[in-house]
């Protein structure tokens, strides 16, 4: 049994309908509940069986006490893809307010550490897991405006690494994720603008959710005693986030 945290969109969707397809069991959480029903819906037609939950990553009391009265279920569950991320804004970080600041600290590093630090114990009693963390080229890079978003990207980066550190000896995998350009929503929710969004696309073929989902999946196929670090993947025409070639 798979848990995907951002299940109804983007990476996370596109990363359960893969799994569907291979009929393995999941367990989706996303704050949004009407896209949450149709990735729901579309599991299930895949002919895997899905549990989701209707649930707010930054909402940490109710997601303690949520894991508590599901804790048979999460007993099952032996991968955690910690899914669930954003950028808010593209601004120098004079302009940044709070609130954006919040947001993406609470769901890109707390959301990470929270579901890690529920599955964690499942884990160590069964000796075998594994925790995919989806990073980022900015954990690796830093770009202007990027300020806030990066800095949580590097955070996910230093805490896979350490993660991986304190399990060693323990059967659990850690492995990080860290694309560059994939077109999803992530645009348009960073700068809260269809055209703009669109154009950061134009110009060149960008990585596409399905095409993360395959290397997770490839990362989840892999043996047990084999752990992959990290996969950092670009689409062809970037060579960093700041290295574009458009057409
Ligand atoms: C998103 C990639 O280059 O826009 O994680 O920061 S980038």
């Amino acid at each position: 049994m798979i848990l995907i945290t951002g299940a109804s969109s983007g990476i996370g969707e596109a990363c359960a309908l893969l799994l569907a397809e291979k009929k393995i069991p999941l367990i989706l959480i996303a704050r949004r509940s009407d896209r949450l029903s149709l990735t729901h819906k579309k599991c299930q037609e895949l002919g895997s069986k899905v549990y989701s939950f209707n649930l707010d990553v930054t909402k940490t009391a109710d997601i303690i006490s949520w894991a508590q009265k599901n804790c048979d279920l999460l007993s099952k569950c032996e991968v955690l893809i910690n899914n669930a991320g954003l950028a808010v804004g593209l601004k120098t970080f004079d302009q940044v307010e709070s609130h954006e600041w919040d947001q993406m600290i609470d769901v890109n590093i707390k959301g990470v550490m929270l579901f890690s630090s529920l599955l964690l114990p499942h884990f160590i009693k069964k000796d075998s897991g594994h925790i995919i963390n989806l990073g980022s080229v900015a954990g690796h890079h830093v770009y202007p405006r990027g300020n806030v978003y990066c800095a949580t990207k590097h955070a996910v980066h230093a805490f896979s690494q350490s993660l991986r550190a304190d399990l060693l000896g323990k059967n659990i995998r850690v492995s990080e994720i860290s694309p560059g350009m994939v077109e999803t929503e992530f645009s348009e929710v960073r700068l809260q603008d269809k055209d703009k969004a669109k154009k950061v696309y134009q110009g060149l073929k960008p990585l596409s959710a399905h095409d993360v989902a395959e290397v997770i999946a490839w990362c989840l196929d892999r043996p047990k005693h084999v752990n992959i670090e990290e996969i950092i993947l670009y689409p062809t025409m970037q060579a960093s986030p700041t290295l574009i070639h458009r057409l």
